[in-house]
């Protein structure tokens, strides 16, 4: 089998230049389970894109592994790969007041992997997109994926096997001699209309589902706005790239058909284009396939009453608005793109509508202070119904590159360099007093079993729970069950 370690296939002749099967093995690294474990959707598509491309693929979820390491090293022994395939989703939990960084439980991994092979590494996965200088020097890998894995990774593949250059690939990273390079561009991730993997032959899909998992798939990419702490852009671009609403139709016919029916659209921002959305939700309520469709991702300045009723139509059982705040400072301070009128104007169409809804907020953005946290604590009382939910987490996750990252430079609050900043790294509001907020979503959270904060997210039983959950009947979207869970909490003395 051949070794393609990047500096091997540099010298290699012309003779070499044919299709060479790669042995290849992809590791799922998440293990993280809360609030629910996520279905890999992207590794799994890049499973499938590398075999189409007539590579041998076998992929290692350690999502539920008892012993991650010795099951890695099993399937080293079992496999002996010619590269292996890394895939990272989350560097952190993006909790300020419980922060836990995944990004080190690479660190066993890649030991195990080398401690067994000189197989060529490969990094991807969102996280890798969000800060590739800083695992690739983390990691010491070969090369990093960046954005569209079912595009990049074949023709690296195929540059790597074939001799050429993997550096004239678009879309990939690397370090050479210590200096960071990336190759920058992205791929056409949905030219060939295929946006679901077949999940059954890449992972346990029983074991999430039987933790109240959802099904993703993406209709988009790309996103016009601008917040000033947001990562998406640097993952899928700025442009938008769209899903045909047949083809979103077409998967989703093929999920149901695989007994697939929670369904979550995990597009960055679900309603923006609003007119491809509402293609998508009045494709789906022509023709009602029996699946339960959720979407967190909304924002105010696209909810009306033609979208939402097309949801409903279209089989939607949630929606979540990620409004982040009621104050036109804050929302100013963060660069939403829309004012506190659009978030009072989303929530009045909401109320007209019977669907359930998580409300999501920011809390200690730029610009926030006891004042501004007030207008979203009035705001949240008065429109969020008895029957919803808003989730309000604390600090913002500062990651390099973003204006963000700028801004808490200047105000004196950051003074570690970008390298370090693996390591979670939060911005809280300098006019703000961190006690005082905690205080005072302490209160807020006691007196509303339908509010939730980021440690209820991150309950270590939580898993438990959904497991129950599921044995009881109950259905996804976890968020729609916040009274039910509080209240049983705490009639076991737990007050989360
Ligand atoms: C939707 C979403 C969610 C949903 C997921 C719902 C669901 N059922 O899947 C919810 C709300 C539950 C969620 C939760 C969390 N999320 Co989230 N989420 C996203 C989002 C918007 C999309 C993810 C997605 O599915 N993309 C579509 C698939 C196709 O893309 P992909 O998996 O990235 O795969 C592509 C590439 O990465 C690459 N690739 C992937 N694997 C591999 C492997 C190899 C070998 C190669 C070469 C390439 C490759 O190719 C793939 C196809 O093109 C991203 C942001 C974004 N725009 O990506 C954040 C994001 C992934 N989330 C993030 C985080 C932090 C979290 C949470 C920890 C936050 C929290 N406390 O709630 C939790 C963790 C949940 C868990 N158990 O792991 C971060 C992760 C990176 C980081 N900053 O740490 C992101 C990037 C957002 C951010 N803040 O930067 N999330
Ligand atoms: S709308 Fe969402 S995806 Fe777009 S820039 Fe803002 S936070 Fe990022």
């Amino acid at each position: 089998m051949p070794r393609i370690r990047a500096t091997s296939c540099r010298g290699r002749t012309q003779a070499a230049k044919e299709a060479i099967t790669v042995n290849i093995l992809i590791v799922i690294t998440n293990r993280y389970s809360n609030p629910t474990p996520v279905m890999p959707l992207g590794a799994c598509l890049v499973a499938e894109a590398v075999e189409r491309a007539g590579h041998r693929v076998v992929a290692l979820d350690l999502m539920f592994e008892q012993y991650p390491l010795q099951a890695l090293e099993s399937e080293l022994n079992k496999t002996s790969p010619d590269l292996v395939g890394l895939s990272v989703r989350n560097i952190d939990n993006n909790d300020m007041q419980r922060p836990v960084a995944f990004f080190k439980d690479l660190d066993q991994i890649i030991k195990t992997i080398r401690s067994k092979t000189d197989a060529t590494l490969v990094l991807g996965g969102a996280a890798v997109a969000v800060m590739p200088e800083e695992l690739l020097r983390y990691t010491v890998a070969d090369w990093a994926v960046l954005g569209d894995g079912e595009v990049v990774f074949p023709q690296l593949l195929e540059a790597l096997s074939q001799g050429k250059a993997p550096n004239q690939v678009a879309g990939i990273a690397w370090l050479e001699d210590n200096v960071f390079r990336k190759n920058s561009g992205y791929g056409v991730r949905f030219s060939d209309g295929c946006l679901v993997p077949d999940f059954h032959r890449w992972i346990d899909v029983q074991a999430y589902l039987s933790r109240l998992a959802t099904v993703p798939i993406q209709t988009k990419l790309g996103c016009h706005f601008k917040c000033v702490y947001c990562t998406y852009r640097k993952i899928e671009g700025h442009d938008y790239r769209l899903c045909d609403s047949r083809a979103v139709f077409e998967a989703i016919r093929r999920l149901a058909a695989a007994g697939l029916r929670d369904i979550e659209f995990v597009d960055n921002v679900f309603n923006s284009p609003y007119d491809h959305a509402l293609a998508v939700c009045e494709h789906l309520a022509g023709i009602r396939l029996n699946v339960r469709l959720q979407s967190l991702e909304l924002n105010p300045l696209f909810v009306d009453d033609a979208l939402l009723t097309a949801m409903e139509r279209a089989g939607f059982v949630g929606i979540g608005v990620t409004v982040e705040s009621a104050s036109d400072t804050v929302l100013a301070g963060l660069h939403k793109g829309f004012t506190a009128e659009h978030v009072y104007h989303a929530a009045q169409v909401i109320k007209r509508h019977h669907l359930p809804c998580l409300w999501i907020f920011m809390l200690g953005g730029p610009g926030e202070t006891k004042t501004t946290i007030q207008e979203t604590l009035r705001f949240a009382e008065q429109n969020i119904r008895p029957k919803d939910v808003a989730f309000f987490n604390m600090g913002i996750r500062i990651y390099p590159g973003t204006e963000l990252e700028q801004r808490a430079r200047k105000e004196g609050v950051l003074d570690i360099l970008p390298n370090e900043m693996l390591e979670p790294v939060f911005y809280f509001s300098p006019g703000l007093d961190l006690d005082w907020l905690t205080q005072e979503m302490h209160k807020a959270l006691a007196t509303h079993m339908n509010y939730i904060g980021s440690t209820t997210i991150g309950l270590s039983f939580l898993p438990i729970i959904n497991r129950l959950g599921y044995r009881l009947g109950a259905k996804p979207p976890l968020w729609r069950h916040t009274r039910l869970i509080r209240r049983g909490l705490r009639f076991f003395g737990i007050d989360t």
